[in-house]
């Protein structure tokens, strides 16, 4: 993993109703964020906040997909910023606002390693799928919709950005913390053929052995993984201050563990370009490890 961190801010809340979740940059660097990336032997630094637009500013467009023209465009920001960073040598951590922003850091992230013909996987820690499209999403709200885009679904505004799709495959995707799906994101959670894994998985099988299938997943065959943590995969007792609170969420302690675990587990060295998975005909040896091709990217939001 990249010794370097830059936090980039983004504080959006176009992509919901309730308003708030633009602070949520302000409140992380407020509760010591950067002293405590330092703690871990870290060097960090923090280019500040994007510049977004607030929605008394404008129109709300089309009601199926809220704002979608100025979340697309800040998404394209957010993109350019962390494959930026990640050329530069930085881990981009990037801070939000709502889930929307994620669709922007899968396409940054997706397209630094794609120019290596490499490919990413995606680990979503989240109550929700965000799985939805302008069809689907009961609410019209586009934070509910950016795992659909990486993937390939939903409004091309989100789904081309950077003019390639998808941004991960399926079996590369893992939803982590599940325990708020709507009815029609449901069926394209199945169709799609991500991997979930719900509360109940968590409760029966511990955050560890959840986190060692998610990591297997997400890291067969990719050059690495982006991570994405919505605040409100943790319980709304522990973090209730985000925009869609469900209860039954993961402790404290399990977000901890979580995220120890991806830390721990370096990447498999790829010293190919990306190639269909094919038949093995002999065991596989193990590969040598190499930090260089290891890295993390996290949206935290
Ligand atoms: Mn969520």
């Amino acid at each position: 993993m990249a010794q370097k961190v830059r936090i980039i801010g983004v504080p959006m809340d176009l992509g919901q109703s309730r308003r708030g979740v633009d602070m949520g940059p302000s409140a992380l660097r407020g509760a010591g964020l950067q002293a405590s990336i330092k703690k871990l032997g870290l060097q960090v630094e923090d280019i500040g906040n994007l510049s977004v637009k607030q929605p008394e500013e404008m129109p709300v467009g089309e009601k199926r997909a809220k704002y979608l023209q100025e979340i697309a465009e800040t998404c394209g920001d957010v993109a350019a910023a962390a494959e930026k960073s990640l050329i530069e040598g930085f881990l981009p951590l990037v801070l939000g606002g709502d889930h929307s922003i994620a669709a922007g850091v899968a396409a940054g992230v997706a397209n630094h390693f794609r120019k290596e013909k490499k490919q990413i996987g995606y680990l979503w820690l989240d109550a929700h799928g965000d799985m939805n499209t302008p069809e689907s999403s009961p609410s019209g709200n586009v934070h509910g919709m950016p795992l659909a885009a990486i993937m390939g679904y939903g409004a091309p505004e989100l789904v081309d950005l950077l003019g390639f799709k998808p941004k991960a495959e399926p079996g590369n995707i893992v939803i982590v913390g599940a325990r708020d799906l709507d009815a029609q994101e449901r069926k394209i959670v199945k169709k799609s053929g991500v991997h979930v894994f719900t509360m109940r998985d968590i409760d029966e099988r511990g955050m560890r052995e959840v986190m060692a299938d998610a990591l297997k997943y997400a890291m067969d065959d990719t050059a690495g993984i982006a991570v994405s943590l919505d605040m409100d995969f943790v319980d709304p007792a522990d973090a209730p201050g985000v925009g869609t609170p469900v209860r039954g969420g993961v402790t404290y302690r399990e977000a901890h563990l979580a995220m120890e675990s991806r830390r721990n587990q370096s990447h498999p060295r790829r010293t190919q370009p990306h190639r269909p998975p094919r038949r093995r005909t002999r065991p596989l040896r193990p590969r040598p490890e190499n930090p260089v091709n290891s890295f993390k990217s996290s949206v935290v939001s």
